[in-house]
């Protein structure tokens, strides 16, 4: 069945947008606008990553002093913020613009210009993020966490941290609406919701934390500026206020806002791993329920991040709890992937191989979350390594591997070249070697004692600080490998990439050429279309 719908050569592109930067700045085409978000996010992550190796390099031996301590917690801080909210959060945003329309057969997002919006927010936020390392003062160095009252001390960086996180909240709200409004309104004829991919699926469930947290995030920021600027006492003990306020307002927002960067990953994994195994994903709709109950459960667990404020032990039960509960739903995403590549026609290409690192290591880093979640043994490991090194495993394993799945899985689409093969392999097992050399010696540092968020330590915690910065410098330099020898190389040339590079693709984006034509699904697919891969996929 061919897809007469689509331009099938290129050769109308060019008058389809204007050219040069112009393209760029005034791109409405979910695809440009993918392509922004997307180089906009791997800029961040390469920034983010160089504060890492900063941290690591301090912490590479006890007593060493490269950095100024305000300098260290400066790079702490910032780290995390470019992670979260410039490196993470775009990339699924700009995975969501490049994908959703090819595979749901929409010819674009809903909003177009809004999505231009969208996305030109964050450059600026992102240079207010930077700017204030070089304000008096310095960047905030409160932790990525902004408590007060330490948020309320510090100086001008902090407000341009805080409207940089109201300007990223507001780009991300209007990515949210879009993502939202294209999969309601704009499926195919026939793509019923129970027939949409899981990717689909999980970036819905995904746009509706953002709508429902941002705003949480937004007042608590705001909150601590006027508390700065306009003589509140939200925070201020000494004024009335209660600086444990600002955690569970936080923590409102941060613990959905850590499943607002898993829940992409999980509908990522679940369009790689059938299409390597030859199988439709086992257990759809046990995945779209366990999808939306981990979303509806991420909103009552937050306080688990706070077992050692002194709360009641009613308290201290309830949320332990309800955060244990959250493995039941994990539980069940974990066993479909698995079930999927039982007795499938697997095969390992790149892409598989970091879906699959995915399930392992994000399993992992689940259950050293299941042990932060029992409140007695959190109170011992509360703002040790063995949390950084738990994070990491849900955040970068999870997160980041499972975006190096989606560039590897749609990278023939996107440019219309194969990568190179063997060198997707070196990437995936240099990341993954040197990831666990990083953060796995992490749990042991923080078992023994050693805090986190400090700039030096005692003698007995050497060897294993020394590992983890061997580790972070080796995964560094392979993100940098990934960069200028697969991703650059297969932007330029190279191996001519057919319609269907996978054998196992199931779904409407490998109906169109590659690489996809400027314009795609002008005219909606046709039924029979829709309906032959839905029963493909057993979907009814
Ligand atoms: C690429 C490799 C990465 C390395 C080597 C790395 C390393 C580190 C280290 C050493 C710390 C702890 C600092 C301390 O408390 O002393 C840290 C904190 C943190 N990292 Fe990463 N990280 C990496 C990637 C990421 C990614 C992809 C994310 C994604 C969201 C992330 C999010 C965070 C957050 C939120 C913190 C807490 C910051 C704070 O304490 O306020 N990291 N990272
Ligand atoms: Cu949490």
């Amino acid at each position: 069945m061919t897809t007469a719908t689509h331009v099938t050569d290129h050769a109308h592109d060019h008058h389809d947008h204007p050219s040069g930067i112009m393209r760029w700045v005034t791109a409405t085409n979910h695809k440009d606008i993918g392509t922004l978000y997307l180089w906009f996010a791997f800029i961040m992550f390469l920034s983010g990553g160089v504060m890492a190796l900063c941290i690591r390099l301090e912490l590479f031996q006890p007593g060493l002093q490269y950095f100024r301590p305000e300098l260290f917690n400066q790079f702490t801080t910032l780290h995390g913020l470019v992670m979260v909210f410039g490196a993470i959060m775009p990339a699924f945003t700009g995975l969501a613009n490049w994908m959703l329309p090819l595979m749901l057969g929409a010819p674009d997002m809903a909003f177009a210009r809004m999505n231009n919006w969208s996305f030109w927010l964050l450059p600026p936020a992102a240079a207010l993020l930077m700017i204030s390392f070089v304000v008096p003062g310095g960047a905030a160095a409160a932790g990525w966490t902004l408590y007060a009252p330490l948020a309320t001390q510090m100086g001008v960086g902090m407000d341009l941290t805080i409207f940089a996180i109201h300007i990223m909240g507001i780009s991300s709200i209007m990515g949210a609406i879009n993502i939202i409004v294209t999969i309601l309104n704009m499926r195919a004829p026939g793509m019923t919701l129970m027939k949409m991919p899981m990717f689909a699926w999980t970036s819905l469930i995904t746009a509706y934390l953002l709508i429902a947290v941002m705003p949480v995030l937004a007042g608590a920021v705001t909150m601590v500026l006027t508390d700065r600027h306009f003589g509140t006492n939200f925070f201020n003990a000494a004024g009335g206020g209660d600086p444990v306020l600002y955690q569970h307002i936080f923590w409102f927002f941060g613990h959905p806002e850590v499943y607002i960067m898993a829940l992409p990953a999980f509908g990522v994994v679940s369009q790689v791993i059938p299409t390597f195994s030859r199988k439709p994903l086992f257990g759809y709709h046990s995945m779209v329920y366990a999808t939306a109950s981990i979303a509806i459960l991420s909103f009552m667990v937050w306080a688990h991040h706070m077992f050692a404020v002194g709360m009641p032990v009613t308290a201290q039960l309830f949320f332990m709890y309800a955060t244990a509960l959250i493995a039941v739903p994990t539980g069940v995403k974990v066993f479909n992937w698995i079930a999927t590549m039982w007795k499938g026609a697997m095969t390992f290409e790149t892409p598989m191989l970091f879906a699959i690192g995915f399930v392992c290591l994000f399993t992992m880093g689940g259950f050293s979350g299941v042990v932060l979640s029992i409140a007695a043994v959190d109170i011992q490991l509360q703002d040790t390594y063995y949390v950084v090194a738990h994070f990491h495993y849900v955040l970068v394993a999870g997160a980041l591997f499972s975006l190096f799945a989606a560039v590897y899985y749609w990278l023939p689409k996107w440019t219309g070249h194969m990568y190179p093969e063997g060198r997707g392999k070196v990437h995936f097992w240099w990341s993954m070697i040197a990831f666990n050399v990083t953060f796995f010696p992490m749990h042991f540092l923080g078992l023994a004692g050693m805090p986190r968020r400090i700039p030096d330590y005692a003698t007995q915690f050497t060897e294993f600080n020394t590992m983890a910065t061997v580790g972070a410098f080796a995964f560094g330099i392979a993100q940098v490998y990934f960069l200028f020898f697969v991703l650059l190389p297969t932007i330029k040339g190279g191996q001519k990439a057919p319609q269907r590079p996978w054998e196992g693709g199931q779904t409407l984006e490998w109906e169109v050429p590659s690489p996809a034509p400027f314009h795609t699904w002008e005219e909606p697919p046709a039924r029979e279309l829709v309906d032959k891969l839905s029963a493909e996929q057993k979907l009814h």
